[in-house]
């Protein structure tokens, strides 16, 4: 017996000497990467101090009309085999816009004093830069501190010499190599450069004309929810960043006269304006109506969803509220309406943030998906791109007219990420109406209805799990083959370079290194069954802005990334609509955010 502890012993001992060795062999691995990770940063840090000075020298030597200081920023060994000129050619006219597409002219092997002439040309071209940016798109390939290839994003807001205004966005590739000899700073210089794609938009810039809404009727200013005021100190938010996340508006027609009024959801006080049509002389004009309405001080809102919802031909009101009882108001059909939250079954409280409404059981009777996002007041999202501590997202059955049910779990529609948007459509053509949720910190989910009132989340067989910041969703058919198709409205980072491969490695092994990696191992596990091999691409992903989805007519979709709808700064609300009348459908995309200093907006 003796003996046998013994020789227990004699192993445990020799284990745990094995297991150290092991533990300190991947703690110096993990420091080594931890090093190549910091240089890895260093270097696209002052890659992009790079690009924010030949930015600015281009903005100088267009005021100068002198292009002699761009030619520092190129080698003297620079040259592009077989790369010819880069002009301007006109395509097609779309509309009342004029596009152009950049493209070689030529085959030949350009040198420095090629690039020069080239730039001498582009800015002779130009009347007046209203702003540039240059910034890294991606970096293709690295050699640390040394030389990196990688893809740029130039974009040019501008007038040219027939007055036009007009945007270019290019993508170039450029090699750049880092020539200090000291061997403890960088140089960088460009030794070649490749044109990846380049495109140009010109217009008169008249295709809307920006009215004043103060001259037509339309005093609201927005103000945000007091409780998210994080500056106040009755506000303790965990996820501070809420206090921006406010406010929606909506365009019904409340007393069926023909005419589209206007609500707008408020932090503080929401109202709705009754449009008073046009004149003869065809100026529109608005009137508050919030108090004779019945709507006067309802605050701590997100949104405001019309809707006849017991079938007597008047829109009622839903209003989204966050964190706060949710409202319902009967529309009594003679302009005012009657809070009837309560008895309906619709006064929740959750952090709900949108919502939408569908005959999902088509029963005649329209109900009503809302979005929950998270409370910001307990919690922070969990993973910043697969949080799913929110919601869940609800969905209330009408139970005609004026009465609601939660069928949440048995139709297996609570959405639990952070959701900030929600949308139906029938996607798949199938009569009955689907359901589709963009989450922030996360993917999208899309619920398929199975005609029984349960529904299927799908949304990685159908290919839209469109991981990001997800903001807006729009559901339109832009092809015009009958089938809906989907655009969303995501984060476009500058600083994606930031998310590559060596970043998330990074992160992975910050996260080993503490208590997390066991608390999250599931949610890990989650996101690696939903992404496959992909997982590491996760944080170029987030940050690679809008997605347009093509509806295949299968059940599934196919993102048009050569669509030119991605790059829409941080992306908000969404719509399709057909702005010049050509029957085919165009996009609005809304965005917004607090940008930090130029260039440092993550
Ligand atoms: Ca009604
Ligand atoms: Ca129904
Ligand atoms: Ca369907
Ligand atoms: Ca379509």
């Amino acid at each position: 017996m003796k003996r046998r502890l013994k020789s227990a012993a004699r192993i445990l001992m020799f284990l745990s000497a094995a297991m150290g060795v092991a533990i300190a062999i991947a703690l110096y691995a993990m420091a080594r990467k931890d090093e190549q990770h910091a240089r890895f940063y260093n270097t696209g840090k002052a890659v992009n101090n790079f690009l924010s000075s030949y930015n600015h020298a281009l903005k100088d030597a267009f005021e100068k009309k002198d292009t002699s200081e761009m030619e520092g920023f190129y080698s003297e060994r620079y040259v592009s085999p077989g790369r010819g000129r880069w002009e301007l050619k006109r395509e097609e006219d779309a509309g009342d816009v004029t596009c152009y597409r950049l493209a070689p002219e030529g085959q030949y092997d350009y040198r420095k004093t090629d690039v020069r002439d080239e730039l001498a040309r582009y800015l002779r071209g130009l009347a007046s830069i209203e702003d540039i940016k240059f910034k890294i798109d991606m970096i293709e390939k690295i050699e640390l501190d040394r030389d990196v290839q990688l893809t740029v994003k130039f974009i040019l807001d501008g007038t040219d010499l027939n007055g036009a205004l007009f945007q270019d966005r290019h993508f170039y590739r450029w090699y750049l190599e880092n020539e200090d000899t000291t061997g403890s700073s960088y140089d960088w210089k460009i030794v070649r450069d490749e044109l990846v794609e380049g495109v140009r938009v010109a217009g008169d810039g008249r295709g809307f004309t920006e009215v004043d809404p103060v001259t037509v009727g339309i005093d609201y200013k927005h103000e945000r929810d007091p409780k998210l005021n994080i500056k106040s100190p009755d506000a303790h938010l965990r996820f501070g960043v809420m206090e921006h996340g406010f406010g929606g508006v909506s365009a019904t027609d409340y007393n069926n006269d023909g005419r589209p009024d206007i609500f707008f959801a408020d932090g503080r006080r929401s109202r709705l304006y009754r449009n008073n049509g046009a004149t003869d002389s065809g100026s529109v004009s608005f009137t508050d109506v919030t108090k004779e309405a019945g709507l006067d001080g309802i605050d701590q809102a997100n949104a405001g969803i019309f809707a006849d919802f017991d079938n007597d031909g008047f829109e009622d009101l839903f209003v989204v509220r966050y964190l706060a009882p949710c409202k319902f108001f009967h529309n009594n059909g003679d302009g005012t309406f009657t809070d009837r939250s309560h008895d309906v079954g619709l006064d929740i409280v959750a952090p709900c943030m949108s919502a939408c409404v569908l005959d999902y059981d088509r029963d005649g009777y329209v109900d009503l998906y809302v979005g929950v996002y998270g409370n910001a007041f307990a919690d922070i999202p969990r993973l910043p791109f697969f949080a799913q501590n929110g919601g869940p997202s609800r969905l209330f059955h009408n139970d005609g007219g004026l009465r609601f049910t939660d069928v949440t779990e048995a139709s297996g529609t609570g959405n639990t990420g952070w959701c900030l948007a929600v949308a139906a459509c029938d996607y798949d053509n199938d009569g009955y109406p689907d359901l589709m949720a963009a989450n922030d910190f996360g993917r999208k989910n899309l619920y398929h209805n199975n005609g029984n009132g349960t529904f299927s989340e799908v949304a990685k067989q159908a290919g839209v799990l469109d991981f990001s910041g997800g903001m807006g969703l729009a559901f339109g058919d832009f092809d015009d083959d009958g089938y809906l198709d989907i655009y969303t409205s995501n984060i476009n980072s500058n600083q994606r370079w930031f998310g590559e491969d060596m970043t998330v490695s990074q992160y992975t092994r910050n996260v080993l290194r503490t208590k997390w990696s066991l608390l999250d191992a599931g949610e890990y596990y989650k996101v690696y069954k939903l992404l496959g091999s992909r997982w590491s691409e996760v944080g170029t992903m987030i940050g690679k802005g809008n997605s347009l989805f093509h509806n295949n007519g299968n059940g599934t979709f196919t993102e048009v990334k050569d669509s030119h709808t991605n790059r829409a700064g941080w992306g908000w609300g969404v719509a399709f609509f057909d702005m010049d009348n050509d029957t085919k459908l165009d996009i609005y995309a809304a965005n917004g955010w607090i940008s930090n200093t130029p260039g440092t907006d993550l």
